[in-house]
């Protein structure tokens, strides 16, 4: 060690080594940053190496002795970060952010229970720190008093920058787009480690404050005078009948509108959602063109159209990078002008998409998250909870809301890669040979009885007939690097317009006291939902920037815009560039009717980017009393309401959950090795 230490060198090298064994620990041991396999791993492993060779590597252009003092200080701050993201982590599972530490409110919750959150043995984190000081004192005698050949500092922060570029590229190929997508803070971590994660989102910040402090309140006058313009009267009839009903909002993961009548093996794939459909007794009024008009932030995209009638951004998820934004929600909307609660139900993780931030700014009242489920092991699969005892959950729950509510029931199952248990899967796969095309009907399957379980409650509740009942879905779930299988399927070839065709989601409503209108073939997207349920509360929608349409207006536009600028109409496709006779399907040369299509699809999507880009909303007040969303007037904590033990008993009751757990433990082992199977299978 002596010998060791006797050089610059040597120092630097095992103050690297003490920062990368604590990180790696940390994660381990601290975070819960669920890896999935050996590349994960991997990952974790190496990825606290390029920042601390980058990091520490500044030191060593210090002159002389001052080398050691340099690297004590950054090793220091090194740890310090760390540290406290593993005290913030224990709290609210959850890294710290920019804005985070700007809002001191923050703190609030947190400055009381500090002490609860460090615990004595965290003293060993130090033990790093107090070692090195040690050892410089001691060896620093012997060291040199020249300033190093600057090569040295260089090469070793060249190699940072070099084990980065690898560690980016491999977390890539596991996670394609994780960067851009913005995703998750815990998948950053994990992928880039801690220390890459805070330059990240010290990057992503500064890009969001430049845009933001660009814009001024003139900027939103152009929008609103477009949005204006673009207001459809809502229809007389429907105007306000659905005034302080509860609204259930149920989320169809990755449903595209095909699965509704598809039959496979001569089944219905879906047979209950096709019968709020199909049966006229069900009161349901079906919109057989409606679109979903999300990009990379998928889920996330989905929701913040459907609650705000702006769209996403073209590149990663504006929940995540435009968090902070000042918005005009639905749910806000709905609170202020009628005194609706809102609460969002969904058995993830709540950072995943920043939602846990974002949903105070939509001013969400309730963000009820997997803390509040059952994840046993034999309760999750994929992504999180199994969409039936999630349902079933949620019941307790929901009955102890007042009323009336907006709420907002996630579904989870029915997500890529489709993974099943034998115990749930009740339709035999398609057989393309393609895996994750093939499960993809189980897990609809699946979901469909799920939702047919949660209607049944919502009955049993008296929660079913009085509220306004509306199922969507958020974003395509086969994608198209499946085309030969989705040939295969529909018995045609894949054509980029076929797939266009294909991003139809379904959107259906039932309104109390109000007769279904059977299915519609109105063309329509999520933009327009907003809306249309403000009409149907009876609140005009013109106060509100928005960029969509009430679906049931007689001036509803049917213009229906993509995110990357094609479109639909009655009439006109446009896909890739290319236009189409929506009619026949075929290609047609460009035409004055088209290019005008085309032109407002991009106006419009050029204003609402600005909109979120120069955090616009800010400058916009809705009408004279409006007050805007604080969220630091909202917290997301394990006991936001009271639930009466009595509704958990009716719920889940405790025998029937004793004799889940036996049946669960016959099946265990079959379950476990059809995961596997499944996940080799989606691994190859
Ligand atoms: C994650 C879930 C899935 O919580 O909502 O999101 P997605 O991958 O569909 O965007
Ligand atoms: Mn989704």
């Amino acid at each position: 060690m002596k010998n060791f230490t006797s050089s610059k060198m040597g120092f630097f090298t095992i103050a690297a080594i003490f920062i990368w064994i604590k990180s790696y620990f940390i994660y381990l041991y601290e975070f819960n940053l669920d890896i999935q396999n050996l590349m994960q791993h991997f990952l974790l492993l190496i990825n606290p190496i390029s920042s601390t060779l980058v990091f520490l590597g500044i030191a060593l252009f210090a002159r002389g002795r001052r080398v050691g003092g340099y690297i004590i200080i950054i090793h220091t701050f090194m740890s310090f970060l760390l540290y406290a993201n593993v005290v913030f982590y224990r709290f609210n599972s959850d890294f710290i952010t920019l804005p985070v530490l700007t809002q001191t409110s923050n703190f609030g919750s947190l400055g009381s229970s500090i002490a609860s959150l460090v615990a004595w043995s965290d003293l060993f984190y130090l033990l790093d720190i107090i070692i090195l000081i040690v050892l410089f004192r001691k060896s620093r005698q012997i060291w040199s008093a020249e300033r190093m050949k600057m090569r040295q500092p260089i090469i070793i922060m060249t190699a940072g920058v070099l084990v980065f570029t690898i560690n980016l590229a491999l977390a890539e190929a596991d996670r394609p787009q994780l960067l851009k997508r913005t995703f998750d803070r815990n998948y950053i971590v994990k992928y880039l480690g801690a220390y890459n994660f805070t330059v990240y989102d010290a990057i992503q910040n500064v890009k969001s404050s430049t845009e933001r402090v660009l814009a001024d309140g003139n900027d939103i006058t152009e929008v609103q005078n477009y949005t204006d313009n673009k207001y459809a009267e809502p229809n007389e009839e429907l105007f306000g009948i659905a005034e302080g009903k509860n609204i259930i909002k149920i989320h169809l993961e990755s449903f595209h509108s095909f699965l509704i009548d598809y039959e496979l093996h001569g089944e219905e794939v879906t047979p209950f959602i096709n019968s709020l459909v199909n049966d006229e007794e069900e009161n349901y009024t079906y919109f057989e063109n409606f679109f979903h008009q999300t990009e990379q932030g998928k889920t996330a995209d989905a929701e913040l159209i459907v609650d705000t009638s702006l769209y996403g951004l073209p590149q990663g998820a504006a929940f995540v990078t435009k968090g902070k934004n000042t918005y005009q929600a639905l749910p806000a909307v709905l609170n202020q002008n009628a005194g609706y609660n809102s609460s969002v139900f969904h058995g993830d993780g709540k950072s995943f998409w920043n939602r846990d931030e974002i949903y105070k700014e939509f001013g969400i009242d309730y963000f009820f998250d997997e803390a509040y489920y059952n994840m046993s092991d034999e309760q999750v699969i994929g992504y999180g909870l199994k969409d039936k005892p999630f349902f079933k959950e949620s019941m307790p729950i929901l009955e102890s809301l007042e009323e009336p509510f907006y709420a907002h029931m996630m579904t989870l199952t029915h997500h890529h890669p489709y993974l099943i248990d034998e115990e749930d899967a009740t339709i035999e796969p398609s057989d393309t040979n393609d895996g994750s095309v093939d499960r993809y009907f189980q897990t609809a399957r699946y979901l469909d009885e799920s939702v047919e379980q949660f209607v049944d409650d919502l009955k049993e509740a008296g929660l079913y007939e009085d509220s306004v009942i509306m199922l969507y879905g958020d974003h395509y779930g086969i994608s198209e690097n499946h085309t030969r299988a989705l040939s295969e399927l529909f018995d045609e070839e894949m054509t980029p317009f076929k797939y266009a065709e294909l991003q139809r989601v379904p959107f259906m409503i039932k309104i109390p006291g109000v007769e279904g209108k059977g299915t519609l073939s109105e063309y329509a997207g999520q933009v327009d939902v907003m809306p249309t349920l403000l009409h149907l509360t009876g609140i005009k929608s013109q106060d509100y920037i928005q960029f969509g349409t009430d679906m049931f207006s007689d001036d509803h536009d049917d213009l229906v815009a993509f995110r990357n600028g094609d479109f639909f109409t009655e009439d006109y496709a446009m896909v890739k560039g290319l236009f189409y006779d929506n009619h026949t399907g075929e290609e047609i040369e460009p035409n004055d009717e088209v290019n005008e299509l085309k032109e407002r699809v991009e106006h419009e999507l050029s204003l609402s980017d600005r909109v979120l880009q120069g955090d616009l909303l800010r400058f916009y007040t809705p009408f004279e009393d409006w007050e805007p969303v604080k969220s630091s007037d909202y917290f997301y904590d394990s006991n936001q309401i009271d639930i009466d033990a009595s509704l958990m008993d009716k719920w889940l009751p405790k025998e029937e959950q004793d004799d889940d757990e036996e049946i669960d433990e016959d099946l265990d082992t079959d379950s476990e090795q059809t995961e596997n199977e499944l996940n080799d299978e989606v691994n190859r």
